[in-house]
């Protein structure tokens, strides 16, 4: 797999965490030194972001399947085999099949993005991610003229998920972008946490990440994706259209009908525990061009 030097300071060849710990301390250097102004894509906003820890990001979060707590996840993922893992790409594509995720990394580039994270239940983290752009997936396997949706669907194992066994949403878990948004640089496939693989509660081997839009949009644990004409099926969208729109765009104006979104519970202890306001868009301004011309409270 290629690493590519675009949004992040890490060394190729030394040893992940301490490549990402030495990237900390050569973007402090930098800062200090005056000369942010000439750093690559993404990294200017980076440079404000302190990330969650490891600990922080492994043990609160949201997979369902394996049980609706916070820890759940953390406690019950490690059932989940993924090895051997396949993911099938097919709808309106030039070259429909199934993949292996050997295959499609060793097609892809990784690099790493430092991205804030905002679930709609108001609390938002900051991750560093490793992963791959979902658009230059897109473009290997060819995305035809016609389609003008992306379908992810995760991975379902009733006998290694014991969330599967309550009805808390239709299973599997599906999600769905427009094709502009799929294709943003912004939105990743996300394959590692902090340099290493990415644990299996946060949606190993591979999961969406769309950083501009509620968490919920971030499907894990992908084994298919299609492209497709029509809107697909969002989980939480289908049992909940009133609450949860196709969109979920991280909007401060827009209410959940049962709590604000004006602001957000950042997570983490000590002196950064702290409630913060909510940033349109969750601050990638570069996203609004995509949503010219609409109505985001209707579609939201
Ligand atoms: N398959 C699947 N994907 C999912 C979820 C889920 O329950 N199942 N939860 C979503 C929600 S609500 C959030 S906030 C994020 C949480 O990601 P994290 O646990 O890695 O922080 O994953 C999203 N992706
Ligand atoms: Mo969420």
């Amino acid at each position: 797999m290629a690493y590519r030097w675009k949004n992040t300071l890490t060394a190729k060849d030394a040893t992940p965490y301490s490549a990402f710990l030495n990237r900390r301390q050569l973007m402090a250097g930098l800062a200090a030194g005056g000369i942010a102004g000439s750093l690559p894509f993404g990294a200017r906003a980076q440079e404000a972001l302190e990330p969650n820890t490891w600990e922080e990001i492994t043990t609160y979060c949201n997979y369902y399947e394996f049980g609706t707590g916070k820890e759940d996840p953390a406690r019950y993922a490690d059932a989940l085999t993924i090895e051997p893992w396949t993911v099938r790409i097919d709808g309106l594509v030039d070259k429909p099949g199934d993949y292996s995720f050997s295959d499609i990394m060793s097609q892809m580039t990784i690099e790493e993005r430092i991205y804030r994270f905002r679930c709609v239940e108001a609390w938002s983290m900051v991750i560093p991610w490793n992963g791959f752009e979902l658009a230059d997936l897109l473009n290997w396997v060819g995305v035809q003229s016609s389609a003008k949706y992306v379908a992810f669907e995760t991975v379902l194992r009733p006998d290694e998920m014991p969330g599967v066994a309550y009805p808390v949403l239709d299973w599997p878990y599906v999600e769905g972008l427009r094709l502009d948004e799929a294709m943003h640089p912004l939105t990743i496939m996300a394959t590692g946490l902090y340099g290493r693989d990415l644990p299996k509660q946060n949606g190993a081997p591979m999961r969406l990440v769309v950083p501009w839009k509620y968490g919920f949009k971030s499907i894990k644990s992908v084994v298919r994706i299609t492209l497709t004409e029509d809107e697909p099926p969002a989980s939480w969208n289908v049992a909940n259209p009133r609450e949860y729109g196709f969109y979920s765009n991280v909007n401060p104006e827009v209410d959940h009908p049962r709590w604000s979104q004006a602001t957000e519970r950042q997570i983490g202890s000590g002196l950064f525990a702290k409630r913060v306001p909510t940033l349109m868009f969750n601050g990638y301004d570069e996203v609004a061009g995509l949503y010219e011309g609409m109505d985001l409270r209707e579609s939201f």
